[in-house]
């Protein structure tokens, strides 16, 4: 390979293994994930659908669409799938265009509070295309009496759930009555819990949503990359002509292999076990930081928050960079009623969905939260830290061989 390349790569690939990863919305995937995504299908134009292309020569990756759909569909137990969205936000774009016109009413979280910025952010397509109003969350968790008073008021055309930075289970059903109640449609973007819905531990949006988007490589553990689910057929057709031409261009069908193989992955029981594992490492790690004085949301699911202004005297900036000079990364987060910019912010989002597939134990989940709390109030010098986090790391899987 292009050794200039091939050094950048590797030196990823060291920083990767030597460090302790905790963006909550990061993973690794299997080789043959992998294999799939560097496969010669990149060479392939299929501009359109399965059966239905602008090119010739499309016989072999006609095959591997359909087998991503079918599993994908299999996997949700939903009747229509798009699996060409890019990513997330085209998912999102795709989804909000196939379900109203221009202009359209959508109810989403704050976005401070844990919203993604397709959900009507200001720098993002969503709030120029679409008129969005928010709810906020009460005490760090959604208020399903005051999300439906708000529909009543606002009448939207569309609501919205599914976030970026919240830690606790959602009521799909109590959203889908609040829906039914104002004549809108409720669409759910369940990128972060993916990976539990796929194995049952959290309930699955399927039966109660009209359009559901997700990323591929977050806790579900595949190539980087969307997905669009619905079991309505009058919808699928919208949303694969948003998806193609309105928003995309050629499908890559090499991406589309890898999420064939991770939508298999995730059925088996192995997965199930990584999915409960890594659960029982995110709360064993907030419970830890609680014990230690930290304020600390709670947590239902891959991740939680940690208010490091109030614990450690710190923004959020100032911790992520912090920790990074010792080899774990994270990111700085809003938090709930958070008083500073999203450029400082008072929290730190983590996450353990990436350690737990390098082999994290709940102990070791522990220590994380130790090595953070005693780096972040001074009690461990940096030196120190970082051999800890070395510790660790060296007795976890090679991120080259998962
Ligand atoms: N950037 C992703 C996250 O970190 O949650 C959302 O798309």
């Amino acid at each position: 390979m292009d050794k200039e390349l091939n050094k950048l790569i590797l030196l990823e690939q060291e920083r990767q293994n030597k460090g302790i990863e905790l963006i909550a919305s990061e993973n690794y995937t299997s080789k043959d994930v992998r294999e799939a995504c560097g496969s010669i299908l990149t060479n392939k134009y299929a501009e359109g659908f399965p059966g239905h292309r602008y090119y010739g020569g499309c016989e072999y990756v006609d095959a591997v669409e359909n087998l991503a759909i079918e599993r994908a569909c299999k996997l949700f137990n939903c009747k229509f799938a798009n699996v060409q969205p890019h990513s997330g936000s085209q998912a999102n774009a795709a989804a909000y265009r196939a379900l109203l016109p221009e202009g359209g009413k959508i109810l989403s979280l704050v976005l401070n509070d844990g919203g993604h910025l397709t959900h009507g952010s200001p720098v993002s397509f969503s709030s120029h295309l679409y008129n969005f109003v928010h709810y906020p969350l009460k005490n760090g968790h959604l208020d399903y009496d005051e999300i439906e008073r708000i529909a009543i008021e606002e009448k939207p055309n569309l609501i919205l759930a599914g976030y970026s930075a919240y830690p606790y289970t959602i009521d799909f059903k109590r959203f889908k009555d609040i829906a039914n109640k104002v004549g809108a449609y409720f669409m759910v973007d369940m990128a972060h819990i993916a990976g539990l819905v796929a194995t049952g531990l959290h309930s699955s949006p399927i039966p109660y949503a009209d359009v559901v988007t997700s990323t591929t490589h977050k806790t579900l553990r595949g190539p980087r990359g969307g997905l669009i689910l619905t079991n309505n057929e009058e919808l699928i057709k919208k949303i694969n002509s948003a998806i193609f031409p309105y928003y995309q261009g050629g499908p890559l069908e090499h991406i589309i292999a890898g999420k064939a193989i991770c939508f298999k992955e995730a059925m088996s029981d192995e997965f199930k076990q990584y999915v409960k594992q890594l659960m029982i490492n995110t709360k064993a790690c907030a419970d830890k930081f609680k014990e230690l004085g930290a304020k600390v949301s709670g947590t239902d699911n891959h991740l939680f928050l940690i208010n490091v202004l109030d614990t450690y005297g710190i923004n959020g900036k100032e911790a992520q960079i912090a920790l990074e000079e010792i080899g774990i990364t994270t990111n700085k987060n809003m938090i709930p009623n958070d008083t500073l910019s999203p450029g400082k912010t008072s929290g730190l989002r983590i996450g353990f969905a990436a350690v737990t597939t390098r082999g994290c134990t709940k102990e070791q989940a522990e220590q994380v939260a130790i090595i953070i709390n005693d780096y972040l109030s001074n009690k461990l010098d940096k030196e120190k830290a970082k051999e800890l986090v070395l510790g660790l790391t060296s007795n976890w899987k090679q991120i080259q061989d998962i």
